[in-house]
This record gives C-alpha cells, sequence and structure tokens, in this order.
C-alpha cells in the first residue's frame, strides 16, 4: 500500500504535457474556483491508474465545470450541449465499450436540466463515470439557483432567499442503482483522488459528487469572496458517512455528508446488451 508520505511527494510532481494541453493553460478559472483543484486531483488519478489519454473519452455539457476536461484534456473531448452530457456519453459507451467515458460537469447541468438522463443511465448501470461538480449555483452564468443550492441562500434568481431544498442528488443517483457513488469536497483532496480512482476502475456507473467553490458567482451573494474560506467552511461541516449513520436529521442539518456512499456488483449494462444481442442473433440465424 501507498504511504501518505510518497503520495504527497507525488501530487507535487507536475502533469501538465502528459495529459494537459500547455497551450492554453495557466487556466480560464476565476480566482479561488475549484475547478483547478478537481483537475488537479482528476490529473493525479489517472496518473496513478496509468490511465493513457487514448483509453479516454471526456463527454462535458456547458459551465464553467466543463472547462475542467475541455479544452485542457490531451483525450478526445465532446464538449456538447448544458444538460446533455449523459445522453451523448451513452451514446459513446455503447458503441466504444473499450473506453473510459468520463463526464465532468456541473450540478445544474447534471443534476438539473439533465437530471432524468442522470437517473436512468444509473438505474442503466452503464458504465460511465461522471464527476458532478457541485458548487451549488450556475456559476457560468453569474449565481442563480441550482437545484443542489442550500435552503435560504440568497442568489440571483431568489434574491429573497432559496424556498427549496437542496437535490441528495448522490443519494438519488445511489438509490437507482448506480455500481459506485462517493462524494468528498475540494478540502479533501486525497481522499477524492482515491474515489476518483475507485470511480474509474468500476465496470457499471460511477458517480462522484465533489463539492467545490465558486467564490465569485457564489460567493458574493452568501459574502464568501475567499477559496479559502469555503475550504475552511468544508472542513467544518463535513462528516463521514459512517458517523452519519449514528446521527439525527437534526444533526445532520447543514452537515456534508463524505465519503463512499455505495458500492454494488451489478453487471454493466452495455455487457448486458451485447451479450442478448448476440444470443438473439445466434438463435435467428441458427
Ligand atoms: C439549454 C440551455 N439552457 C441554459 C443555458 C445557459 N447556461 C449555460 S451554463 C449554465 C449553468 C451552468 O451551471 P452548472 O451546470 O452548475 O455549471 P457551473 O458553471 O456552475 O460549473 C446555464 C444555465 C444553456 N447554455 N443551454
Amino acid at each position: 500500500m501507498e504511504s501518505s508520505a510518497s503520495s504527497e511527494n507525488k501530487f507535487k510532481q507536475p502533469l501538465v504535457g502528459k495529459y494537459l494541453r500547455q497551450e492554453i493553460l495557466p487556466t480560464a478559472f476565476c480566482p479561488g474556483c475549484g475547478c483547478g483543484t478537481v483537475l488537479n486531483c482528476f490529473t493525479r488519478a489517472i496518473e496513478e491508474l496509468g490511465l493513457s489519454p487514448e483509453k479516454m473519452v471526456f463527454v462535458t455539457g456547458i459551465g464553467c465545470s466543463s472547462w475542467i476536461p475541455s479544452p485542457y484534456f490531451k483525450s478526445d473531448t465532446l464538449h456538447t450541449t448544458h444538460g446533455r452530457p449523459l445522453a451523448f456519453a451513452t451514446g459513446v459507451k455503447i458503441m466504444r465499450p473499450d473506453l473510459h467515458v468520463i463526464v465532468i460537469a456541473g450540478d445544474g447541468d447534471v443534476a438539473g436540466i439533465g437530471g432524468n438522463h442522470l437517473i436512468h443511465a444509473a438505474r442503466r448501470n452503464i458504465g460511465i463515470s461522471v464527476f458532478m461538480v457541485n458548487n451549488w449555483t450556475y456559476g457560468m452564468t453569474g449565481g442563480q439557483v441550482s437545484p443542489t443550492t442550500p435552503f435560504g441562500v440568497p442568489t440571483t434568481t431568489t434574491p429573497y432567499r432559496n424556498v427549496e431544498h437542496p437535490l441528495p442528488a448522490a443519494e438519488l443517483v445511489a438509490a437507482a442503482g448506480a455500481n459506485y457513488v462517493s462524494r468528498w469536497t475540494t478540502y479533501h483532496v486525497f481522499p477524492l483522488v482515491k474515489a476518483m480512482k475507485e470511480a474509474l476502475r468500476v465496470k457499471g456507473f460511477s458517480f462522484v459528487e465533489i463539492i467545490s467553490q465558486c467564490p465569485v458567482s457564489y460567493g458574493k451573494l452568501v459574502k464568501m469572496r475567499k477559496g479559502s474560506d469555503f475550504l475552511k467552511q468544508y472542513r467544518e461541516q463535513s462528516v463521514n458517512v459512517n458517523k452519519a449513520a449514528d446521527m439525527s436529521d437534526e444533526e445532520l442539518e447543514e452537515k456534508i455528508v463524505v465519503g463512499k456512499l455505495q458500492e454494488k456488483n451489478r453487471e454493466e449494462f452495455v455487457s448486458v446488451l451485447r451479450r442478448i444481442n448476440e444470443r438473439f442473433q445466434n438463435e435467428r440465424s441458427g
């Protein structure tokens, strides 16, 4: 097993050039944005797994977090329409089950406008890895309410405060039948890298929710202007899923439950589909 010291040491090695397009660096993200941390952790995860860029296809929607893989990664990337990355990714996986099909996109994209695609991709247990960067807002368009915005928060579209409760997207995906679900924050970089690696190894549908700061669009509304303000909040509010199991709903209010929420071994959708199609075709021709 790898020691945390060697893991930390490796974390500092620059991987730009091997996986990332150098010409567009340093970054398009706002100061303090969590997308850079997600990009860094993801690059570390694929390096530690030894995945080659030719074996990955990234599919994104529209939003700040969709810029994490596209255009930064040197792999093939499909930058699609807002809300539809899972629909496109499903098509890619069905035609190329040999590739790692990876969606990195925002909470608006994946759980809002694309929420139905998410539920059914999880239900099918199709071999797609989804990394939902949850900044609790529509970051790119300036801080509108999203399905994951906490209750009582003012946004540009809820100036008198959000009166809806946030969607527990990771729990929803687990209930729908995904093989792997976990949640971490940009404060938890080492467990996040580990979760990303676990998700990428899974044969069926895998989902990692990453709570990530948006100090510009969201932060201006809640008066938290620095990335570090959010990291402090994530550290203080996070509770591990094992500990959360013994806590009441009241105790869990305003907490962020982190850790592995689900791990199963259901057969992956495309392999079932191919097996059944082949059997039917053999029966017809024989
Ligand atoms: C069909 C459609 N509706 C709305 C938009 C406008 N739009 C672009 S990005 C975005 C929200 C992005 O929020 P999220 O997916 O959470 O990603 P973030 O920018 O926060 O990373 C919206 C509403 C669009 N491009 N297409």
